[in-house]
């Protein structure tokens, strides 16, 4: 019923009862946290116990097309492929639009996942931006982005990021209704800024993100100390984007995935493999020699590297990314 309430209050003066139109299609980008987002405060509403701070990937997310549906439950299908009622996609989904049944109809959804399968990093937060978007288009709420982000939050936390380009920061919010808990743009770019995406496991992971939080949250004294991490990292990267202090953003954005990948390993959470272990000391090493090279992990054994246009070619010859990506040289289509 919370969930209800929320998006009730969210809706309220755009709540058009039927679709304004048959179908509708969005697409939202993905996004990769450089200060991540670990740990509720609250399960249901996805309210978190920090802030976090992303950079948006252009082109690289999902396409949704939306339309009601006659039949006796949602139709959903992914990459072309009709997903069972079963799966945990399904029921995600299903689940999330359950809060827009406005007229009790079900849903026909078509997504596409522009991110390359065998890349290995999540689809959910540019998956419920999307939907999100869709729906707004359906119905025609016309909703601001901010009111967006709240809806998308619900589906999952990260995706509440994904519907802006360029740098996003989440706003934990105050209140214990989660309306101050959305994405705020900050609308400073960095066009040399290179992500670079190296592949170690392309495959599910052991454990998914939502336990993973919760269990660190719930067994780990370590957690105590991350509140702090992040107060001391959002404001360094912040500095850093203003001043444009590129030591400063990667130094930055990989203590803080270090420091938040050392609250789960004491939870016994343990995505690193060999190899990310093998590819973290290189780093260190490609540094000592002076190459201009940092990373990020999430919650899984790939590495994200941060670098900038003048090493690309360096990066190339040394670590071979199997995705380059340049966040602020390409328009993202939102
Ligand atoms: C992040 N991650 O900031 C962090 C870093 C994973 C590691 O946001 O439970 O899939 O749906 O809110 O959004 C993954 O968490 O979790 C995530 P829910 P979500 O990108």
């Amino acid at each position: 019923m919370l969930k209800h309430d929320f998006v009730n209050t969210v809706l309220r003066g755009h709540k058009n009862q039927v679709p304004v139109q048959p179908t509708s299609q969005a697409f939202a980008p993905t996004n990769i946290a450089l200060c991540k987002y670990w740990g509720k405060r609250h399960q249901q509403l996805h309210l978190p116990m920090t802030s976090s701070l992303s950079v948006t990937l252009p082109n690289i997310g999902t396409d949704t097309e939306v339309s009601t549906h006659q039949g006796d439950g949602d139709q959903i299908t992914l990459n072309n492929e009709l997903m069972a009622p079963t799966s945990e996609f399904h029921q995600r989904l299903t689940k999330f639009l359950d809060l827009f049944r406005l007229d009790h109809h079900y849903f026909q959804v078509k997504t596409i996942s522009t991110i390359p399968v065998a890349a290995g990093f999540a689809s959910s937060a540019s998956g419920f931006a999307a939907i999100t978007l869709a729906l707004n288009n359906l119905y025609g709420w016309d909703l601001s982005r901010t009111e967006l982000s709240l809806l998308a939050r619900l589906g999952s936390g990260s995706a509440c990021r994904s519907l802006w380009p360029g740098f996003v920061e989440w706003q934990k919010g105050e209140r214990e209704d989660g309306l101050d808990s959305h994405g705020v743009p900050l609308d400073q770019p960095w066009p040399d800024l290179h992500i670079g995406i190296i592949v170690i496991d392309a495959g599910q992971k052991s454990i998914g993100s939502t336990s993973a939080m919760a269990k660190t949250v719930a067994e780990t004294i370590l957690y105590q100390s991350w509140p702090a991490q992040v107060d001391h990292d959002m404001a360094a990267l912040k500095r850093a984007i203003a001043t444009q202090d590129f030591d400063l953003l990667g130094q930055t954005a990989e203590t803080n995935t270090l420091a938040m990948h050392a609250t789960m390993i004491a939870a016994q959470v343990i995505y690193w493999s060999p190899q990310t272990v093998a590819l973290i000391h290189k780093i260190h090493e490609a540094r000592q020699q002076g190459l201009k090279v940092y990373f990020t992990e999430d919650a899984g054994p790939n590495i994200k590297l941060i670098y900038r246009q003048q090493d690309a070619a360096d990066i190339k010859r040394m670590f071979a990314p199997n995705y380059v990506i340049t966040p602020f040289a390409q328009e993202t289509p939102l």
